[in-house]
């Protein structure tokens, strides 16, 4: 019934097997459990100092003035600068990746807490933050705006006044979708539902903070950066706009960098700061946040407040969906998506439902509260989007008295309806999503967990099932309509081929821990049968790997995978040709078996990819017209996203006591196309259910109504542990891209975004008893609570 096949060629211990996809232990994991990882901050320079920086301890202020004199003279303290000195040299604002500017140092306002006003830069670490407080600023405290909803309102205090002619804190308008097909839909059906949801903002908390090492030298005019980015040639490309040298005159090198999870793509103050140390002083520059920096300034996630409506015949069949979404950008849109997409991918959420109308309305604005909006596992905010659609879908089975997995199957795309088109203009490239959701209902006993939730209600005690169905869109994106500030989303791949057959391939997406090193190894030696413990993976230095716009939106086995793919098959073209030369045959009369061509009829006669290699490099003739070597460049324009999907259930129990939400279960069916490496998937899928345990129960940046992050510290702000987690039950089926060489699908993010809605939809079906239809996340013991009394609370 399902699709469910792995090839059996699996391999544990990277022998020399000459095969590419299957379980294979990271190349990676050595360096990382001797605890020899080189991440940032355990970059070195001879010469180098400290770069601290002096953050807003108010949400919105004035800047009266700046007393810097008792910090200059501080022991140790080579520098002190302000925003007034950055402006004298048009530095003190940057660009966003999404056409907003931001301070790199305040020069008239503070706009967040802990937004960035001077910096010291000292001997040491010590020197740097003691004399931190020595700086003086007066501040004019304005009233803040914490509240998205208090935005707009004609009385708010006004965020932007650096922007011309700026009267409000609107920050943009989206829509998409048709508006009046779907008010018809709505208005014939036999049921409508409408629920608000609020999807709060949270942070994606990587393990390394942020941070960067400067190194200008002023004889070469070169400036090497050490930083934590997941897309070092796009911060290479702005940083050379805004310091108008030349793209090879910066070096971008992002080394070990402690997990992203999007938190790593925006480009910070520090970095800028760092930099401007660094030409300042003439020394390398190291610039390292701490936890509460991380936490308060950098890109945060979400902070979606949406309404949510679904139409449907009383049989349930749906028929139209419609949104309505408050986006709360903070202070500045420091968000990154690409251009046409202003609010990411969030016109996915007509979710894997063939309907007949869609329509969304946004509305972002600016707030008094850190910039980001596009981070932690979202794929440009589809996290939104599937939460809203599998939340309404489920307050839809709770109005039509119908099993929230029979109405799912009910509605789902059809196998033969691929590609589809949905009602806001995505194309999804293939889908079976029938056999992912029996698949999982399998696993999960579902009809058995229905009878066994019905045997304890009527015992009064708390177990819920909750489903999610996701589809997301990821592997940003066709050039023809995707950009990020005019960066095609496109990504080069090189492959060399060294005399001795080992080879190098080089990428331009950025590993943050997701097993690039051996992943992309394998993709190559699927094709060209090299082995992969023979091929070595570069990447996160833009002097080496070709230029492409990084990892982020799960692109990178998307959009790199497929340019790996394809590079090792020019260079197995190449080879072809020179395998006929060295056997004497027509390139016609050679068939691949991976790692070698022989001739056809005739195995015995054969070369191997080594051999051919070695002749490619060696002395001999060569084949009319074939240069010597054996290596190839490509670069990969997709022709579309890939669409993986997957089925979630998950089972709770709650203590009526306590209101302690338990995560007993959860079964994860994914469908990601063609599986590279499943034991990677895998360990990335554990991470994102583990991350929506967390956003689901327990995480939260809250704020008090003067701007105070409420979050600033692990000890407020609470990452789920393997205490909060169960064993996570995985499964998957196959539906491979039609459009990809290789047919594999994104992964990255999948159980981030599916995980939160399937636990949301466990507490609310667990929670049925008392009556509550929708309770907003973080469902923490005291909201669970305030549920099951019906007070629920503004969030
Ligand atoms: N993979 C595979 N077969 C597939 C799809 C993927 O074997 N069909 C493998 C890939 O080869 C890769 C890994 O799974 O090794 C993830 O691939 P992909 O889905 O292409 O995602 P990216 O590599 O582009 O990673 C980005 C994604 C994002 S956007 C966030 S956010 C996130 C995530 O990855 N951040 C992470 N997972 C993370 N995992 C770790 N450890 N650290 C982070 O910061
Ligand atoms: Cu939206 S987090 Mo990931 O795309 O780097």
């Amino acid at each position: 019934m399902t699709t469910v096949h792995e090839r059996v060629d699996t391999f544990h211990d990277n022998d020399q097997k000459p095969v590419g996809y299957g379980r294979m232990l990271r190349k990676e994991d050595p360096r990382f459990l001797r605890g020899r990882g080189r991440y940032v901050d355990d970059v070195q320079l001879p010469g180098m100092l400290h770069l601290a920086i002096l953050r807003s301890p108010v949400a919105h202020a004035r800047i009266v003035s700046i007393d810097t004199s008792a910090a200059e003279a501080s022991p140790g303290v080579k520098a002190v600068v302000t925003g007034a000195m950055l402006a004298q040299q048009n530095l003190a604002w940057m660009p966003t990746l999404s056409n907003d500017v931001q301070a790199v140092l305040a020069t008239d306002k503070v706009r967040f807490q802990g937004q960035e006003v001077a910096f010291v830069v000292a001997e040491d670490r010590y020197a740097a933050r003691d004399a931190l407080e020595l700086i003086d600023v007066e501040y004019d405290v304005l009233d803040p705006v914490i509240d998205a909803r208090r935005a707009l309102e004609s009385d708010a205090p006004l965020i932007r006044d650096d922007l011309d002619g700026k009267t409000n804190n609107h920050c943009f308008d989206w829509e998409t979708g048709d508006e009046a097909a779907t008010e018809a839909v709505f208005a014939r059906a036999d049921v409508v539902v409408s629920q608000d949801l609020v999807y709060p903002r949270v942070h994606p908390a990587p393990m390394e903070t942020c941070g960067a090492v400067a190194d200008y030298d002023a004889v070469d005019g070169k400036l090497r950066l050490w930083s934590t980015t997941q897309a070092p040639h796009a911060h290479r490309t702005l940083y050379a706009i805004v310091a108008g040298l030349p793209e090879h005159k910066i070096q971008v090198i992002s080394p070990d960098i402690g997990g992203g999870f999007g938190n790593k793509v925006p480009i910070y103050p520090g970095y800028v700061c760092a930099i401007v140390a660094s030409i300042v002083t003439g020394k390398p520059v190291k610039w390292m946040e701490d936890r509460s920096e991380n936490l308060i300034s950098t890109g945060f996630a979400r902070d979606y407040i949406m309404r949510g409506e679904i139409a449907a015949t009383r049989d349930g069949r749906i028929l139209g969906i419609r949104t309505n979404v408050l986006a709360d950008h903070g202070a500045f849109n420091g968000t990154a998506a690409p251009v046409k997409y202003p609010a990411g991918f969030f016109g996915v959420f007509t979710g894997s439902y063939d309907i007949e109308a869609a329509y969304c309305k946004m509305t972002a604005v600016y707030t008094n509260k850190a910039p980001g909006g596009v981070a932690y596992a979202c794929s440009f905010r589809i996290t939104e989007a599937v939460y809203l659609v599998e939340r309404i879908v489920d307050c839809l089975a709770d109005e039509l008295g119908m099993d929230p997995a029979e109405l799912r199957l009910k509605n789902f795309i059809q196998p033969e309806q691929f590609p589809y088109t949905t009602k806001t203009g995505w194309v999804y490239d293939s889908g079976n999503y029938e056999p992912t959701m029996r698949l999982a209902m399998e696993m999960a006993g579902y009809d058995e967990l229905r009878r066994e939730q019905a045997e304890k209600r009527a015992r009064d005690e708390l177990m819920g099932i909750g489903i999610a169905f996701f589809t997301e869109a990821v592997g940003a994106g066709p050039r023809k309509d995707m950009d990020i500030l005019g960066l095609g989303m496109a990504d080069g791949c090189e492959l060399r081929v060294h005399p001795t057959g080992k080879a190098v391939v080089r990428l331009s997406v950025q590993s943050q821990g997701q097993g690039h090193e051996t992943t992309f190894a394998q993709i190559v030696a699927e094709e060209i049968g090299i082995p992969p413990s023979d091929i070595e993976v570069l990447h996160g230095d833009t002097d080496n790997t070709p230029f492409g716009l990084g990892t982020y939106g799960s692109r990178s086995t998307p959009v790199s995978g497929a340019a790996a793919a394809l590079v090792a098959r020019k260079v197995r073209d190449k080879a072809r040709i020179i395998a006929s030369g060295m056997l004497e045959v027509s390139v016609a009369d050679l068939e691949w078996e991976k790692g070698a061509f022989h001739v056809a009829g005739d195995p015995g006669r054969s070369v191997t990819i080594q051999d051919i290699a070695l002749r490619a490099h060696g002395a001999g003739d060569l084949p009319e017209g074939i240069e010597g070597g054996l290596e190839a460049q490509i670069c990969y324009n997709p022709s579309n996203l890939t669409y993986p999907h997957g089925a979630y259930i998950c089972v709770v129990d709650i203590d009526p006591g306590t209101a302690q939400v338990t995560v007993r279960r959860f079964i994860a069916v994914d469908d990601c196309g063609t599986r590279i490496n499943p034991m990677i998937i895998e360990g990335q899928v554990h991470g994102g259910l583990t991350d929506g345990v967390g956003m689901a129960l327990m995480e939260m940046i809250a704020f008090d109504e003067d701007g105070n992050c409420l979050g600033a510290s692990l000890m407020d702000y609470l990452i789920p542990t393997s205490l909060e987690v169960p064993d996570w039950e995985t499964g998957f089926t196959v539906t491979p891209s039609p459009h990809h060489p290789i047919g594999a699908k994104g992964v990255g993010e999948s159980a981030t975004v599916g995980s939160p809605p399937a636990i949301v939809n466990a507490v609310v079906d667990a929670l049925k008893p008392f009556g509550v239809r929708h309770a907003d996340m973080p469902l923490t013991p005291s909201r669970v609570w305030d549920a099951m009394r019906g007070q629920a609370r503004p969030p």
